[in-house]
């Protein structure tokens, strides 16, 4: 080939790949988005007003679809495909974690936090470094955190004192820490798939479950289980994540955007969740639930000793967060 004609070929080669190279920032993008729980519950709001900022932003370049109601799958499987790729982005409990990013056991641990305001700052601060450290590690990119209120149990028979929950069988979500806590309560941990509870209490597989007042209301456990003692024994918050896959296709600029949409979408979340918490006590209550208030939590906190000595007596990382959570003011 002549000189001048390669040169020719040559800038042609280049310009047939300049597209292709500015591709993942220029080209419009669809990303799936997993959530467990149905569009209205404050956690799909969330989702959805995280995407609509984001198009907004990126000017439909970043085109986010929630898919609701697991309609991605449960909760498990959807975190290995978040980590395989195959779901973009994704809100998530971090119990699932625990068995998976170590940091996730400490917000976890029962009788942690003093309220939801103590919770909130923890993990938008110390916690929630370590913890997103750690999701990174294993392919999860936490960009802000949802509120999940307390979590009580609720069972078929009324439970009163933890002698009550005696041999009863509780379900629990996949997470060994879980399994130790119902175990040190006196119960028998059963750990199923959230969608597979409704059916679990109606048929008596279990005995009962436990989570905050929104989830007991929106999945109509409450038919089935008709008491709920107010043990409010785990704070455990969410996380709003993207796949560690895709973030590494992105520009700089269009990380900042996701971090600021995701940081709004929370604000919005943690609003609409603290009326859907009042709303849905309110529901239930009013379908006949049996609420047992407990007024004395002392003697369900100190049955978590060994619980706590378990999973961080021997591991100076995790316990000295236990530590800098409890001196936060
Ligand atoms: C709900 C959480 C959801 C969990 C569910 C459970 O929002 O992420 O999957 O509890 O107990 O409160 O499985």
């Amino acid at each position: 080939m002549k000189p001048l004609r390669a040169l020719r070929a040559a800038a042609l080669a280049a310009a047939a790949l300049l597209p292709w190279m500015a591709a993942p920032s220029a080209e419009a993008q669809e990303w799936r988005g997993w959530n467990i729980h149905a569009a209205d519950y404050p956690n799909g709001r969330g989702m959805d007003r995280f995407g609509e900022l984001v198009a907004q932003r990126t000017n439909n370049r970043i085109r986010m679809r929630t898919y609701h109601s697991a309609q991605l799958g449960q909760q498990d499987e959807a975190i290995q495909q978040m980590r395989l790729g195959s779901i973009d982005f994704a809100n998530f409990n971090l119990s699932p974690f625990n068995n998976l990013a170590p940091s996730t056991q400490v917000v976890t641990l029962p009788f942690l936090f003093r309220d939801v305001a103590h919770m909130q700052r923890a993990i938008d601060g110390v916690a929630g470094e370590e913890i997103a450290r750690d999701l990174e590690g294993i392919g999860i990119i936490a960009l802000s955190w949802f509120d999940a209120g307390a979590r009580s149990l609720y069972t078929t028979r009324p439970v009163r004192t933890p002698a009550d929950l005696r041999g009863m069988k509780i379900r629990v979500q996949t997470s060994d820490l879980w399994i130790d806590l119902m175990r040190a309560l006196g119960a028998n941990p059963t750990p199923l798939p959230f969608g597979e509870v409704f059916t679990s209490l109606q048929s008596g597989v279990i005995d009962g479950a436990e989570n905050n007042w929104p989830s007991y209301e929106s999945t109509r456990h409450f038919e089935v289980a008709r008491f709920f003692t107010t043990t409010e024994h785990s704070n455990v918050p969410e996380v709003l994540a993207v796949s560690r896959q895709r973030w590494q296709r992105l520009n700089e600029q269009e990380r900042n955007i996701l971090r600021d949409s995701a940081r709004e979408a929370a604000a919005f979340q943690r609003q609409v969740w603290a009326e859907r918490e009042v709303a849905s006590r309110q529901a239930v209550e009013r379908a006949g639930v049996n609420v047992i208030e407990i007024a004395d939590r002392r003697p369900w906190a100190e049955l978590m000793a060994p619980v706590y000595q378990k999973y961080t007596g021997s591991n100076p990382r995790l316990s000295g967060m236990v530590t800098r959570i409890r001196e936060l003011q």
